[in-house]
Parts: C-alpha cells; structure tokens; sequence
C-alpha cells in the first residue's frame, strides 16, 4: 500500500500518476480510510468480523476473465461515485489503484498491490482503475446485502444522506 497525490496529468489511467508528494496513513485516516499493508487473510476476517460484516464475493478484472468488455469495465470503474454503504477491498493478486477525494477536492492514489487491504467509509468519492499489467483480484467485503450500485457524482450525490454524514463526521 503506498498513497500519494494524484498528479492529474493527461494519460492513461493505469498508469501511476505519482506527483511526488506522498500521503501518510494518517492523512487517509482523516479521510475517513483503514490501510493495512500485507495482511493475511486471517486479518481480513478478524477485521470484517469486529465490523459485523456478513457478506464478501470475489472479482477478478482482466481481459482474460472478462474479454471483449474489460476496457469498458475499466472505464465504468474510473467514474467518480460514492456508495451508501461502508466496504473493505482486499487484494488477492495483482495490483490496483483507488483514488479517493481530499479534504480540498484533490484525488489521493492509493496503491494496492496483493495483501493490502482498505475499508472505504459509506459516502467517501472515490474511483478505481487496474494498474499497468491490467490484472486485479479482490476480494469486496460488504455489511449487509451487496449494494454495489455506485452512485455517480452529480447535484443528487451531493444532496444523499450518506455523502452529508460522511461529511460530518470527516469535518466535524
Ligand atoms: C469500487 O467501489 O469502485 C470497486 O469496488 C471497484 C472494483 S473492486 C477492486
Ligand atoms: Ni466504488
């Protein structure tokens, strides 16, 4: 796991996009974001029992698995969106990047490569894409029913209940 400012330069966006300037644990954790680096399955457990999370799946993002629409995959995963609830991605092989936004409205990288693992607060507007060698596994935990619909920035996420709590409890 190893989070930087997104330089926001054209290209694509698999590509790592690193300004230079990193962003500590610390800084993700005000953000509302867990990163645990290299973690044992066994440690995703524990983390997704404390949280009472009762469901988890498996997804594998390559052109292998997923063919002719893996681009379009890819793209519909760079959109910008929240979700209405809290979910933990864990890293089974390959790598991957979630960008999130800062306080400022800036986006934050977050590299994951196999083991890593991240909690996502509900709310937080993030995007994710696969990283150079094209090839993500991962493991989706979720709290309740898998409500993976992601909910597209625009005038009503900015008015949903789950942006406005993350919000207040990111500044307080
Ligand atoms: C998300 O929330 O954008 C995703 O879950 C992306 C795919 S999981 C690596
Ligand atoms: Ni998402």
């Amino acid at each position: 796991m190893r989070a930087y400012w997104y330089d926001n330069l054209p290209g694509d966006q698999r590509l790592p996009h690193d300004s230079g300037k990193p962003a500590d644990p610390a800084y993700l954790a005000k953000l509302g974001i867990i990163s645990r680096s290299r973690v044992e399955l066994a440690t995703v457990d524990s983390i997704a029992h404390e949280r009472a999370y009762k469901n988890r799946d498996e997804i594998t993002i390559s052109r292998e698995k997923l063919g002719d629409i893996y681009e379009e995959k890819v793209k519909g995963f760079f959109r910008e969106h929240l979700h209405e609830d809290e979910e933990i991605r864990y890293i089974l092989d390959g790598a991957g990047y979630f960008d999130v936004r800062s306080k400022e409205d800036d986006w934050v990288r977050i590299r994951l490569e196999k083991g890593d693992l991240v909690v996502m607060p509900a709310g937080i507007y993030h995007r994710f894409t696969t990283a150079e060698d094209n090839y993500t596994q991962a493991m989706r935990l979720f709290k309740d029913e898998p409500k993976w619909t992601p909910l597209n920035r625009g005038e009503e996420t900015e008015e949903n209940r789950y942006r406005k709590d993350y919000l207040h409890t990111r500044d307080g």
